[in-house]
């Protein structure tokens, strides 16, 4: 019997309206998965991320398509699905009805989502995305984003899982209630981590910051099958050093976000083959203040380009940013056929 291999090893991924991911479905199979932006909550292909949009195009979502049987289950707290290449989770733990505190619910929904990777031999992290309730709210005494910290980096360390070099790229963002909700994408083989240097790298950031650093990578580079590479850039703010800058300033903030998101592409250009830009990235855009977007808007338009996919594809979404002076966050993701350097070339 010939068995492809390579069957389901190719991962691709597309921003549609809500409209059209659900006509995907409807029409034929269920896609792999999807992360949906302000998409209802019953869904179970497609985790929500529950914040309002604030894009005129309303609800978006990014939609994974694999093929091969991809099969559904649950790990503890963890929802996922997977075809045995690539797996999709989602974890939304209520704290009120689980009488946990963040710190502890965090570790544990980490535990969790670690247990899943064993339990599929698919180790390797591509990508998170955290959105807790209250970010910037206290926590008795430590503010709750510095307590998703604390658990976040233990369940790491726990695991056995780099915390420091070699974490995987992230975003962690505050809405306003429900659950604190995680999504991840995993795979076969490890993704290459990527710094920025302007930036002190987060996993470094002093004590100031919190008892325990938050555990990302400005950005990873992955291989998905295909001859393509995907970026995913974590979330990236208004931060040189280690320093928040231009506070109570959305429109400089803005222009110091788009710098650090350039500085990125040019260091992960630098550890692959694959042509990535400023001005064809997919991303989310985080504004805590909904009367901010025009300013937030007109920056990028300027900057990028007001035809440039990078602004007409752009998810605006309300939401607070991890620290209480950072106004707006941008992420991003973009694939392009390449492949990547080998280690010691990304990081000579
Ligand atoms: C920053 O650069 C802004 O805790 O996972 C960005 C991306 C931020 C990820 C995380 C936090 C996280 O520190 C905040």
């Amino acid at each position: 019997m010939i068995v492809d291999a390579h069957a389901g090893a190719h991962l691709r991924v597309e921003r549609l309206s809500l409209d059209q991911s659900m006509a995907k479905h409807v029409g034929g199979d269920t896609p792999f998965g999807a992360i949906g932006y302000g998409t209802p909550a019953q869904l179970a292909w497609m985790p929500t991320v529950n914040a309002r949009v604030l894009s005129p195009a309303g609800s978006m979502a990014d939609v994974w398509h694999a093929d091969g049987a991809a099969t559904s289950g649950t790990t503890g707290c963890v929802r996922w699905r997977s075809n045995g290449h690539w797996l999709l989770g989602a974890i939304d733990l209520d704290e009120a009805a689980e009488r946990q505190g963040l710190a502890e619910l965090s570790q544990r929904a980490y535990r969790d989502l670690f247990a899943t990777l064993d339990q599929a031999a698919l180790p390797h992290l591509l990508r998170i995305w955290n959105y807790l309730p209250q970010i910037n709210a206290d926590g008795g005494g430590l503010e709750r984003y510095r307590q998703f910290n604390l658990g976040r980096q233990q369940a790491f360390m726990d695991a056995q899982r780099a915390a420091f070099e070699g974490a995987p790229a992230a975003c962690a963002l505050g809405i306003r209630q429900g659950a604190l909700s995680i999504r991840f994408l995993a795979g076969r083989t490890a993704p290459l981590p990527v710094e920025n240097p302007r930036q002190v790298s987060a996993y470094r950031y002093p004590e100031t910051y919190g008892p325990r650093s938050p555990t990302f990578s400005r950005a990873a580079l992955a291989e998905l099958g295909g001859g393509d590479v995907a970026l995913f850039i974590s979330g990236t703010a208004s931060i040189v050093g280690h320093e928040t800058v231009h506070a109570g300033d959305v429109r400089a903030q803005t222009h110091e976000t788009l710098r650090n998101l350039s500085a990125v592409l040019t260091a992960a250009s630098a550890a692959c083959s694959a042509a990535f830009n400023l001005s064809s990235l997919d991303v989310v855009v985080y504004v805590r203040h909904a009367s901010d977007v025009a300013a937030v808007r007109e920056v990028i338009d300027a900057v990028v380009g007001a035809h440039s996919h990078f602004a007409l594809r752009a998810v605006y979404l309300e939401a607070d940013v991890c620290r209480s002076d950072l106004l707006v966050e941008i992420e991003a993701h973009a694939v392009a056929p390449g492949t990547l350097h080998s280690r010691s070339h990304a990081q000579a």
